[in-house]
């Protein structure tokens, strides 16, 4: 986690301020596609910086009091509701993380469209569409887990559970979040 968050994080942040960089230089002209190419530079490492940032603050560390689900008594009360157990709910999330192809994120999501919780997966660094609310992020991308755990994605995925920061995730499901996203959507529309 430690490369992950210095090396590969930092990568998308170096990034996107180069490609802003390079856009709000006016004495450069450049091709349509050049163009094209910087545009998705931008959203692409955008999506990473917003993703991982999400994900770092989603997790806490092993045994601390922060990963029991108990100090997340709203959005476990919803879990059961919705899936009947915790267990179960994370079998279905675990189930769609490891049908992620190639690159990507699983997410637990408050839909507003809905008014329930979902699991959605996003794909590359796609950040979760608006009219979603992010409640817990699991980066599925290779460099997550290769240095641990190899090739073995689904000890990965189970052992992810032990670091999940409840607490966040509870915050999150109530409600502190929704002006955050709301303004990281306007944000990533202007970039
Ligand atoms: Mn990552």
């Amino acid at each position: 986690m430690t490369l992950h968050h210095d090396k590969h994080h930092v990568t998308y942040v170096n990034n996107l301020n180069a490609a802003l960089k390079s856009q709000s230089d006016t004495s450069s002209t450049r091709t349509e596609s050049e163009q094209r190419e910087l545009q998705a530079a931008i959203s692409f490492n955008a999506g990473g910086h917003i993703n991982h940032s999400l994900f770092w603050e989603n997790l806490a560390p092993p045994k601390s009091s922060q990963t029991r689900e108990s100090v997340a008594p709203k959005l476990k009360a919803a879990l059961n509701h919705k899936w009947g157990s915790i267990d179960a709910f994370k079998e279905k999330f675990v189930e769609l993380l490891l049908g992620i192809r190639g690159s990507g994120w699983g997410w637990l999501v408050y839909s507003g469209d809905s008014g329930d919780l979902e699991i959605i997966t996003s794909k590359d660094q796609d950040i979760v569409p608006k009219g979603y609310k992010p409640l817990l992020g699991i980066d599925m991308w290779e460099h997550a887990y290769y240095l641990q755990y190899l090739n073995n994605k689904a000890g990965y995925v189970s052992s992810v559970w032990e670091i999940v920061n409840w607490e966040v995730v509870e915050g999150r499901f109530l409600h502190r979040l929704e002006e955050v996203l709301g303004s990281l959507h306007d944000l990533k529309a202007m970039l």
